[in-house]
């Protein structure tokens, strides 16, 4: 990603500091780190001073800051980072820095604040998330490509999901091709691979349980990408299935596709969490569907904001969303159907290509 795109960043973050009356950050969370310089290693500290940025990271990091670092100010140095700051006094005496509180331990406060006993500390949590929330051109095209090799790692494992296969199996197999396809380092997350009566368990952990006859199977992964996250889920059923399981399926179905209608920006997050649950809830499942209808994805997995019965946020454009209904029954199985979708001007573009018909496994 070009410089520019860095710069950017640096500037909405650097307006929403001025209006705090604030002359810096001191960012320590590495996600906040690689979306403000593109930094992917697993020490960092950034300093927003004034306009000049730094970067500081130690001797393990030369080579690979110097091909990642965009728009920073590169410090190596194998003391702690505060220590740094202080000693190469790259901030002004008396100067009013802000921090992110959930990304800095009660410990690590301590330490900052001895250290940077000249500065005044602010807490601005949430900040750099807000600013995350929107996505700019490169982000949706990351998020694009996380999405394809979702599709296509599903299309070539669905062939071998059949009835006596385990669930680890299936997990272990989308996991290879997301490495092979996508980033090499990890999935978007552990894939829920659930079968029977692990499929009513929404983070179900996949075992060596095979699918059985009669049931339902809920697939839950994604890939990732240049850092970007993708998350997927189809539901099955299998040869000698209930009439209540096919009709469960197609609650969450339309309740999964009446939400997405819903979508476009100027929406409330709460409104659309609502087209899905009083679907399912008119349809006598309410109790079953009992978290969120989706969350935000980027560089983290689950972003702000949030479709929720409680959420206050309002959709904007270029937010990328999910959408994810479920009913999970003890005994009886659960369904979750969950697609990617950006939100657009007048609605949204479902980002995922894989089919959500009603499928039987033998
Ligand atoms: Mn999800």
């Amino acid at each position: 990603m070009s410089t520019e795109y860095f710069q950017r960043r640096h500037n909405k973050l650097r307006s929403k500091l001025a209006k705090e009356n604030l002359d810096g950050m001191l960012v320590t969370n590495l996600t906040h780190i690689r979306y403000l310089c593109g930094f992917t290693g697993s020490s960092a500290t950034l300093l927003i001073s004034g306009d000049k940025v730094h970067f500081i990271t130690d001797g393990r990091y030369v080579v690979q800051s110097e091909k990642e670092v965009k728009g920073a100010n590169i410090i190596i140095d194998s003391i702690p980072h505060i220590e740094v700051i202080k000693n190469q006094n790259l901030l002004t005496p008396g100067s009013k820095i802000a921090f992110d509180g959930n990304s800095v331990s009660h410990q690590a406060y301590q330490q900052i604040s001895k250290v940077l006993s000249n500065q005044q500390l602010e807490n601005i949590t949430g900040v750099i998330e807000k600013m995350a929330m929107s996505k700019d051109s490169k982000e949706i095209e990351a998020i694009r490509t996380a999405v394809e090799i979702t599709d296509q790692a599903f299309a070539e494992v669905l062939p071998m999901v059949k009835i006596g296969v385990e669930e680890k199996v299936i997990a272990n197999q989308l996991s290879f091709l997301y490495r092979k396809y996508g980033d090499s380092d990890s999935d978007a997350f552990a894939a829920i691979v659930g079968t029977g009566p692990n499929s009513a368990k929404p983070h179900h952990t996949p075992t060596d349980r095979k699918i059985g006859q009669g049931e339902l199977l809920v697939i839950d992964s994604g890939a990732k990408f240049a850092g970007y996250h993708a998350d997927m889920t189809r539901s099955f059923a299998t040869k000698g299935f209930s009439e209540e399981q096919k009709s469960i399926y197609d609650i969450v179905l339309n309740a999964q596709i009446n939400s997405i209608n819903g979508i476009k920006a100027g929406a409330s997050c709460k409104s659309i969490d609502s087209i899905a649950r009083d679907h399912i809830t008119q349809a006598g499942y309410g109790k079953f569907f009992d978290h969120g209808l989706g969350h935000s994805l980027g560089l983290e997995i689950h972003e702000e904001p949030r479709f929720s019965k409680v959420s206050k946020d309002i959709l904007e454009e270029n937010y990328v969303m999910t959408v994810e209904p479920g009913i999970y029954v003890k005994d009886i199985g659960g369904v979750r159907i969950e697609d990617d979708i950006i939100v657009t001007k007048d609605g949204s573009e479902i980002l995922n290509k894989t089919s959500k018909e009603f499928q039987v496994i033998s």
